[in-house]
């Protein structure tokens, strides 16, 4: 049986830099599965911080966070949740800034349950669906989203994409 880790509902993790993105999961349990957008984020020097808090379980703590992020300057939130996963349409409903949301693969269903749970919200109330366990791609679109305001995040955007391609040119020749 896949060993569990124990698990810490309210985790908080800041990076030095004037904080752009908070990514939130679900529990201490979706973390291997989300490093991939903090490498992401990290790779380009935008300021993050990471918490855990889960809608089902603590909704009264996760409306507090949500009540001034942008206010505190957040512009883009990435939710990963497993399961019945509210976690990323419920911080849609409370926040005016872009969501993005990450099923996670976990339990009976893999991944489906989370992914329907997250694609399917409700009209009015987006959130930018990723693959299951797309953390990566998370952060990369939150890295394009905030490119459009921020040049310096630009300039690095181009400069990864562009070394994508090389390096997949590099294994076709
Ligand atoms: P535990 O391993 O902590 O029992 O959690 C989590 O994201 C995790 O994948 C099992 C799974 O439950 C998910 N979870 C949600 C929400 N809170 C926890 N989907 C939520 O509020 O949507």
């Amino acid at each position: 049986m896949k060993k569990k880790t124990k698990t810490n509902l309210t985790e908080t993790k800041s990076s030095t830099r004037k904080v752009l993105v908070t990514i939130l999961m679900g529990s201490e349990n979706d973390r291997p599965a989300m490093v991939a957008a903090e490498e992401i984020l990290k790779n380009f020097e935008i300021g993050y911080e990471l918490k855990i808090i889960s809608a089902h379980r603590l909704p009264d703590r996760l409306k507090e966070y949500l009540s001034n992020i942008e206010e505190r300057g957040i512009e883009v939130v990435i939710a990963g949740a497993g399961m019945a996963a509210h976690l990323p349409g419920v911080v849609a409903s409370h926040v005016k800034i872009p969501v993005i949301g990450v099923p996670i693969q976990s339990g009976a269903l893999n991944g489906l349950d989370a992914l329907f749970s997250i694609v399917q919200m409700p009209s009015g109330v987006p959130v930018a669906t990723m693959a299951i366990n797309g953390s990566k791609n998370a952060a990369i679109f939150a890295t394009q989203i905030l490119s459009l305001k921020y040049p310096e995040i630009r300039e690095k955007y181009m400069k990864f994409n562009n070394e994508n391609k090389q390096k997949l040119e590099k294994l076709i020749n």
